[in-house]
């Protein structure tokens, strides 16, 4: 390996080499240092935002070094990569986490208290790193985590929003969008500003012969864009192995920025032409599982995986390797089908540029990739209009083309004159305009294909798949259930129950083996730790309500049964059937005696997160919601039984504060929707139960932890479409309970009624997609079960630790163990100890 100083010069070097702070008077140089210097602030000017922004260097520099290392030793090492490829990393805030996983947190917290600051204060200066929308950014994030733990050797690959999804403030009961621009000041990014690609689009395809008279296709004309890194370091768990996040920036190419305009004075034309360039990665499209189509979306995601491949195969061609070593140098993991066009580019690079043949260029291709499916749902399914191909990148839609012709072929000889079999699995979808569906296109371009929990696997091999799994085999298609990390979702947001149960296990190693959650089991039944464990669940509600008074001015009782569902607004994720549970409660209530309330445990229903800015209906249940608390939490007469209330700007660092506060949360989609979901998982490891439908991951949580801990309801995935049938054929009977709440809505008790009639015929009169109504009787009835269990505090404890003690096998590095072994085969690379 080649190096930039001369052998004799290394011993100075080395001498001189950056080390990082290990002792508090170390943290605390580095610190006051960089407050001093890098922010140019003083002992008379350093606010919180100065202290967070000092420690952040401190430890960021910290980082730096073992990434460095890291990065080394990888290089050396020459085993093979793994990249995982994502729109979306929903990474929340760094400096916690940073200090946790080098295990100097004691450290900062008697070196900034020295200082004068309390370390709570200094870490809640910290703008969440909020490049994602929801469940799936989230994975993606702690997949990071768990890979450096493990010691993969593993980049993430992204683009550098400069405005991540929008902050969300609720005015007057409807939700309003702020962008959200986080760039202000970031410390834990490095821009690489030597790092860049060329990134072509529009242009058109023309036949050249080569030398040897072959004739190849060149893409030509068109315009440039620049791509430039941006890396993050993601520091492992007691590890030194710090992995790397590598976001590209958009700009204009310095070759492309018109010198000509601008000297023929057409100054604003070439400004004008540079802003269109930083377009591209101006703004992360904030859809949940809904596919719009749009133009700039098309371009962000062959912007961002034609600069990833570029920088992946420039590292391969540096080992010298032939082209067959590629799959055994390079995984790349496709979260979702939005990197589907990295399939096409390095097909592309292959063959146009490369000069490989066909056959041999498509085989590593396939090797080379695997593709994770995260909703079978109609509307969330990407698909990109020929037309628009064709303008946008002419030279991968014939790919494209090629690519379905020789498979159909194939197709073809297994199953002669099936031709309604290559009609469905045609990548090309035969409407007006034609349509190229990504999700056959990433399954054929693969060699194995996942779903992210069992029963969503099943679906997608029975429904989206079906014939794909006739075609190859059912060997191609398996299941990686979801997981969270632990480390985050344990330790960081419950730092007092991590310790509880570090006392009683023995030490923090549950924190890298979560099977070893087991051993609480025989404390299911011990006083003192239930004691214990209640006093931290209190504690955690206080400190939740204390931050709903704070931002709502709703006083709610911490002795309460806290109810949470915090999460993407969706129709499918049903928050409508919550808040019509609700209404129904406040409506039992008020026809109550006294004497009846008394036996009442008193509740506040929690509601919490985004609607995409164009999901009208997401948005009137958000309204609805806030409509109800309004009357609700203004009725003395009920007082603190019922509490309602919209928690704003749901993202990461608020649910490290909501998931340890609950008692029970809700995860009521209708089934067969909802693919996995992870904040069930992440409730369940915080010491809260769930009330949930036989969905995603909801069906694993209720094998893993007993029937006898979860509250499970409503009907089942085979049935939802004989239920649906039924709703359109009118053979359906509105339940009585649920017709007074909806009398009541239309009476106008919670304002103008004329708001929610469309989300009341949606209900009633339009079908009921979601099949509310099919539900409703039964989600009451089980709350009422809930209801009752909390009455025996007793028994609802030693559930919830049973529950906790089981739920090993949702920590994400099961997940990252299954995807290396199964899909990747990589090895990890432990450092020298
Ligand atoms: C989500 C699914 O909706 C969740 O069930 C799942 O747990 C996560 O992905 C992670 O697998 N998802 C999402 O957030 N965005 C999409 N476009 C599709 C699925």
């Amino acid at each position: 390996v080649e190096s930039s100083i001369p052998e004799p010069q290394r011993d100075a070097w080395k001498k001189h080499s950056a080390q990082g702070f290990k002792t508090k008077e170390e943290f605390q140089d580095e610190t006051v240092r960089h407050i001093e210097t890098s922010l140019a602030r003083s002992l008379f000017n350093c606010d919180e935002l100065a202290a967070y922004s000092g420690a952040s260097l401190a430890f960021r520099d910290r980082l730096i070094i073992e990434w460095n290392k890291t990065q080394q030793r990888q290089t050396f090492a020459g085993q093979k990569r793994v990249y995982y490829f994502s729109l979306e990393f929903l990474m929340g805030r760094a400096l916690d986490n940073a200090m946790l996983n080098v295990g100097l947190k004691d450290v900062a917290r008697d070196g900034l208290s020295e200082l004068g600051f309390r370390i709570e204060d200094v870490i809640s200066q910290e703008h969440d790193a909020a490049l994602g929308n929801g469940g799936l950014g989230r994975l993606a994030a702690c997949f990071l985590d768990s890979m450096a733990t493990m010691n993969y050797p593993a980049w993430g690959y992204a683009l550098r929003y400069k405005y991540g999804i929008f902050k969300q403030e609720i005015v007057d009961g409807y939700q309003v969008e702020i962008p959200d621009y986080w760039l202000d000041f970031n410390p834990w990014e490095f821009p690489r500003h030597d790092i860049t690609v060329d990134i072509q689009f529009y242009g058109s395809v023309n036949k050249h012969q080569n030398e040897d008279g072959k004739t190849l296709s060149v893409w030509e004309g068109g315009e440039i864009v620049q791509a430039v890194a941006y890396d993050a370091p993601i520091p492992g768990y007691e590890t030194s192995t710090t992995n790397n996040l590598r976001l590209w920036s958009s700009k204009a190419s310095s070759g492309e920025f018109d010198f000509q305009k601008f000297n023929a004075g057409e100054y604003e034309g070439s400004v004008a032409d540079q802003q269109r360039a930083e377009t591209i990665s101006a703004v992360l499209y904030p859809n949940d599982n809904l596919d719009r189509g749009k133009e700039l979306r098309l371009k962000q995601q062959y912007f961002w995986c034609a600069a990833s491949l570029f920088d992946i195969v420039r590292r391969f061609k540096k080992t010298k390797k032939p082209w067959s070593a590629f799959p055994d140098q390079v995984a790349i993991q496709l979260n979702d089908t939005h990197p589907t066009l990295a399939i096409v580019e390095l097909q592309r690079i292959l063959i146009d540029l490369e000069g490989l043949e066909w056959d041999d260029a498509w085989h590593i291709v396939v090797n080379t990739f695997g593709y994770t499916n995260h909703t079978v749902m109609p509307e969330a399914l990407e698909k990109w209009s020929v037309p628009l191909l064709q303008h946008l990148l002419p030279r991968h839609l014939l790919i494209i083309y090629d690519i379905n012709m020789k498979f159909l072929q194939m197709v073809e000889k297994q199953f002669p004159k099936d031709r309604d079999l290559l009609g469905r699995v045609s990548i090309i979808e035969e409407s007006q305009p034609k349509m190229v569906r990504m999700a056959f296109l990433a399954t054929i371009g693969s060699h194995k294909v996942n779903g992210v929990a069992e029963l969503h696997s099943d679906l997608v091999k029975t429904t989206i798949l079906k014939d794909f799994v006739k075609i190859y085999g059912p060997d191609k298609f398996t299941n990686v259930t979801n997981g969270i990390t632990p480390r985050r979702w344990l330790h960081q947001a419950n730092p007092r129950l991590s310790e509880l149960i570090a006392s009683k296990v023995g030490s923090y190693e549950f924190l890298k083996d979560l099977t070893l959650l087991n051993k609480l089991e025989h404390y299911v039944d011990d006083k003192d730790f239930k004691k214990e464990w209640q006093d931290i669940k209190y504690a955690n509600k206080v400190r939740l309500a204390q931050h709903i008074m704070n931002t709502t001015g709703v006083k709610v009782n911490p002795k309460a049964l806290f109810d949470i569902q915090v999460k993407r607004i969706h129709e499918y994720k049903r928050q409508q059937l919550n808040i019509l549970g609700v209404i129904h409660r406040y409506l039992t209530i008020k026809a109550m005696s006294a004497e009846e309330r008394k036996k009442l445990a008193p509740r506040v229903s929690i509601f919490g997160g985004k609607a995409a800015p164009g999901y009208w209906m997401a948005k009137t249940i958000i309204h609805l919601v806030c409509s109800v608390g309004e009357v609700v939490n203004n009725d003395k007469d009920v007082g603190d039984l019922l509490k309602v209330i919209y928690i704003e700007d749901y993202n990461v660092s608020k649910a490290e504060i909501i998931t340890p506060a609950s008692d029970i949360s809700e995860h009521i989609s209708t089934a067969g929707t909802e693919a996995s979901g992870t904040s069930n998982m992440k409730f369940v490891l915080n010491g809260g139960l769930i009330i949930g439908t036989c969905d995603g991951a909801n069906i694993e949580i209720t094998r893993e932890i007993g029937e006898n801990n979860i509250f499970l309801f409503g009907n089942l995935a085979e049935d939802v479409e004989d239920l649906r049938h039924a709703h359109t054929y009118g053979k359906f009977q509105l339940d009585e309970d649920l017709k007074k709440v909806f009398d009541a809505i239309k009476g106008g008790l919670f304002g103008d009624a004329g708001h929610f009639s469309a989300l009341c015929n949606s209900i009633v009169d339009h079908g009921d997609y979601y099949l509310v109504s099919d539900d409703f009787n039964s989600y009451v009835k089980t709350h009422a079960l809930v209801d009752e269990a909390y009455k025996d505090q007793d028994e609802w404890v030693s559930k919830c630790i049973t529950s906790v003690s089981r739920m090993g096998f949702f920590s994400s590095d099961r997940c990252i163990q299954e995807y290396a072994d199964m899909i990747w085969n990589v090895e990890p690379l432990p450092p020298k100890p």
